[in-house]
């Protein structure tokens, strides 16, 4: 692995030095309450100063296992040596010029590197955005320019978005669109594959026939201009669809001629064990939409497809000031190298080995998880009440604060609240993993008598489990 010497000195280790959160981050918390606007929100309160490998050092000293790379955006690591000295070498000649103005080289290689990368190996083009909302955005854009029809597909559980059309895609309301309509019209909504919560005889087969079975019904493919979906959900509850289900999905899309979208905001560049999770699944999306883990930690984001349907789009009908900015086109293309030179798609199946293994372990002694899934570093448990899948997000809050509260960043998801996720970093030590799945194991465990009662009941007597 490249080292660097701010990396070399920054400690892999978990220290604790105060409460979590500490005095300065408490203090910065006040702060940001009086100049903040309140929307948005916090999911751990320390204010981190240093972040590298496997660790994000808090303005107290307290150095914290990152179980959450920002959100799957630090795959290879922050402040990965190859993207510091690539973004260092680029700030210094320039930061900006727009790409529709006076191109640069790096935006174009940017997009030959995720048009090679990207499954299928037909004729593809790329275009380059700021965030995964926008790239979303531009997807249904295309789509619509290609097939001259209007109506969008998306997923129970989905998420794609905080913009008004991404917000419209998007399935939960609370926090993501409550009081914010209108949405953008023309968004059908259709069942998801959920293994977990579907009736044990739903293969992948049958859950994609519901689905369009739907579709056909109360749409109809002849306005359908696309598909979109999480190849494995984020947001949504890190649901992994049954195996056949997306490939029925995309055969249907085919036929219809509907151009089948894959967003892989959260699931691309190795996260899930495979440079993108289509490959896991043996589909080759029409078009793909990509961001977060694509440069860093800078901000990038891409839509990349068939070369005939990206080219649908009128001369100046794509673009923004900003997008394919040339910092993060640098950033994005040592982040590209990082992945190859340091194998991190097989680091990514190693690590689902290991979280999977120990989950596996704690889920026997502990009938509150109710499943254990995911692929690569994209691992979830869903919470549920005992000898039930009735969710239960009371007892998933506790859990990732007790954890937090000794030193490891978890981050919380689910349509019901109720799956704990883990995004560690690809360059997380085996050690800092195993310690941060020990604290996981010491929370299940202390936390054995606790449990929230269900919202039917007052007191759920079964909940003194051991
Ligand atoms: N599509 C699949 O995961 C971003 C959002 C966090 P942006 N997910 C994290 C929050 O609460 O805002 C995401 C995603 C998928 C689209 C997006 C949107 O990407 O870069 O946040 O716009």
């Amino acid at each position: 692995m490249v080292e660097n010497a701010a990396m070399a000195e920054l400690e892999q280790r978990r220290i604790l030095k105060t409460a979590i959160p500490g005095p300065r981050s408490l203090e910065l918390m006040a702060r940001k309450a009086g100049a903040v606007a309140r929307g948005i929100g916090t999911t751990m309160p320390v204010f981190a100063v240093e972040a590298g490998g496997g660790v994000v050092v808090d303005v107290d000293g307290n150095s914290l296992i990152d179980f959450g790379s920002g959100i799957a955006v630090t795959t290879i690591g922050n402040s990965a040596p190859r993207v510091v000295a690539a973004v260092r070498d680029q700030v210094e000649l320039f930061t900006h010029t727009c790409f529709m103005i006076t191109p640069y080289e790096g935006y174009v290689a940017v997009a030959e590197q995720l048009n090679e990368l990207t499954p299928g190996d037909h004729e593809k083009r790329s275009v380059l955005f700021n965030s995964g909302a926008e790239a979303v955005e531009n997807t249904v854009k295309i789509a619509r320019a290609y097939t001259k029809k209007q109506a969008v597909v998306a997923f129970d559980h989905a998420y794609h978005g905080r913009t008004n059309l991404a917000m419209a895609l998007t399935a939960k309301n609370m926090p993501y669109k409550h009081g914010f309509g209108p949405f953008a019209p023309e968004v059908y909504r259709a069942p998801m594959s959920y293994p977990y919560r579907d009736d044990k005889l739903m293969d992948g087969e049958v859950a994609a026939h519901r689905a369009t079975d739907l579709i056909d019904k109360q749409v109809g493919a002849g306005n359908l201009a696309a598909v979109i979906i999480e190849p494995i959900q984020g947001e949504g509850g890190f649901v992994v669809p049954a195996d056949g289900f997306l490939p029925a999905l995309a055969d249907w899309c085919r036929a219809n001629e509907v151009v089948f979208i894959a967003d892989e905001i959260q699931t691309g560049f190795a996260r899930t064990g495979a440079m993108f999770a289509c490959e896991l699944f043996d589909v080759v999306p029409d078009l793909i939409a990509t961001a977060k883990g694509i440069a860093g930690g800078l901000p990038l984001a891409a839509v990349t497809g068939r070369a005939e349907i990206m080219n649908a789009a009128h001369v100046g009908g794509l673009g923004g000031t900003y997008g394919g900015n040339p910092v993060a086109c640098a950033a994005a293309l040592a982040a590209m190298e990082t992945i190859k030179a340091e194998n991190l798609v097989a680091r990514a199946a190693e690590i689902e080995r290991i979280m999977l293994g120990r989950l596996h372990r704690i889920q026997a002694e502990d009938n509150r998880i109710g499943d254990v899934r995911g692929r690569g570093a994209m691992i979830a448990v869903e919470l549920v009440h005992q000898d039930s899948t009735d969710p239960d997000p009371g007892f998933t809050t506790a859990a990732a604060t007790a954890a937090r509260e000794k030193g490891v960043i978890v981050l919380t998801c689910g349509t019901y609240g109720n799956v704990l996720r883990f995004l560690p970093p690809l360059t997380i030590s085996d050690e800092l993993l195993n310690e941060g799945l020990d604290v996981l194991a010491e929370v299940f465990s202390t936390k054995a008598s606790m449990c929230s009662p269900k919202s039917s009941q007052q007191h759920d007597p079964s909940c003194q489990r051991r």
